[in-house]
C-alpha cells in the first residue's frame, strides 16, 4: 500500500512535471505590471482607431523603451485578427493604429518585452465596438 501511494505521488510528479514543460515558451502575465488601456474614439466605433497603453512598474512609475506588440481579435469562428505595433510617444505611453473590422465584442492580446528583459503577455477586454453589421 505504501509503495503504491509512492508510485502515485511519482505519477502525479511526472503530470506536472509534462503539463509544465508543455507550458514553455508561452508567455505569461506578470500581474505587478500595470498596464492601461484606452481607445480613441471612445466609445470605439468600426473603422481606425488608436490605442493608448500606458505601462506601469511595481512601484506605479512607467516603464520607457518597452516594446509592446497588439493584436485585436473576437472570440468568434472566422474571425480576422488584426496586428500592430505600438510607439511610445512619452516616457511610459505608447499609442497604436488598430482598425476594427466590425462591431462587437473585442479583445485585445498585449505582447510586451520590457527593457529589463521580462516578457508578458496579457488579454485585455473591449467589449462593445458600436457600428458595422
Ligand atoms: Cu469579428
Amino acid at each position: 500500500m505504501k509503495r503504491n501511494r509512492g508510485l502515485l505521488v511519482t505519477v502525479l510528479l511526472l503530470t506536472v512535471m509534462v503539463l509544465v514543460g508543455c507550458g514553455r515558451g508561452q508567455t505569461s502575465d506578470i500581474d505587478a505590471i500595470g498596464i492601461d488601456l484606452s481607445v480613441s474614439p471612445d466609445p470605439p466605433t468600426v473603422g481606425p482607431a488608436t490605442l493608448v497603453l500606458t505601462l506601469t512598474d511595481e512601484q506605479g512609475e512607467p516603464i520607457s523603451g518597452a516594446a509592446l506588440e497588439l493584436e485585436g481579435n473576437m472570440s468568434h469562428a472566422g474571425m480576422t485578427p488584426v496586428f500592430s505595433q505600438a510607439e511610445e510617444t512619452e516616457p511610459g505611453h505608447y499609442e497604436a493604429p488598430l482598425e476594427f473590422t466590425m462591431g462587437g465584442d473585442w479583445f485585445v492580446i498585449v505582447k510586451a518585452s520590457l527593457p529589463d528583459g521580462r516578457a508578458l503577455e496579457r488579454q485585455i477586454d473591449l467589449p462593445g465596438v458600436s457600428g458595422g453589421m
